[in-house]
């Protein structure tokens, strides 16, 4: 059995037939998704859309990833960041933010997001740092929970997830050495989920 909607993840169940069995189906809304009204408000490092790689892949609620290019930085790390501000639909107390860090767009899995920013703002242009951190290879292939820092999460319009590093360090790669790897040219994220509920008042 299939359940979806508009702005809401997919959920797939088993259900078997002939038992009675009560089911709680809970669709989780993601205010981020294009789908339920999102978009994206602005982007930098670059734009892949000609490949389907462009930034609105971060909120379409698939697999196929926003790609962007490494510029400067040493071995993929401190690299001109690449931002993607996502701006909801309405103004949300966030419960929690979900990344999904995983490289697509025909690049390895050395292209997946490593350093990471998110930052939060009512209003497009005050902006709060709600989380920094390194996403690693075990991150990859799943969504992540993200804490936010408290009093970056209540009344929030704007989301702006900005990547500063792709993994290649991570796989013991030296760009120096071998540009190779596709995280030593691209940095790739798959998705932005936020999760919570319409800010009242
Ligand atoms: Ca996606």
């Amino acid at each position: 059995m299939y359940a979806s909607g508009l702005g809401y993840e997919p959920v797939v169940r088993t259900v078997h037939v002939g038992s009675t069995r009560i089911i709680n189906w809970t669709l989780q809304r993601d205010w981020a998704a294009a789908a339920g009204g999102a978009k994206v408000a602005d982007f930098s490092g670059g734009d892949d859309s000609s490949d389907g790689c462009g930034p609105d892949r971060l909120i379409d609620l698939s697999t196929a990833a926003w790609s962007s290019d490494v510029v400067a930085g040493t071995n993929s790390a401190g690299i001109a960041p690449a931002h993607n501000t996502v701006e909801l639909p309405r103004a949300v107390d966030i419960r929690e933010v979900l990344v999904d860090p995983t490289a697509g767009c025909g690049d390895d899995i050395t292209s997946s997001l490593g350093d990471y920013r998110i930052e939060t703002s009512a209003d497009g242009t005050a902006w709060t740092t709600a989380a920094e951190g390194h996403f690693k290879p075990a991150d990859t292939g799943r969504q992540n929970a993200v804490s936010l820092k408290a009093g970056t999460d209540q009344d929030i319009r704007y989301v702006r997830l900005t990547k500063l590093g792709s993994q290649v360090a991570d796989s013991g790669q030296d760009c120096a050495k071998d540009s190779t790897p596709w995280g030593c040219k691209f940095v790739d994220t798959t998705e932005l989920v936020v999760l919570g509920r319409p800010h009242q008042g």
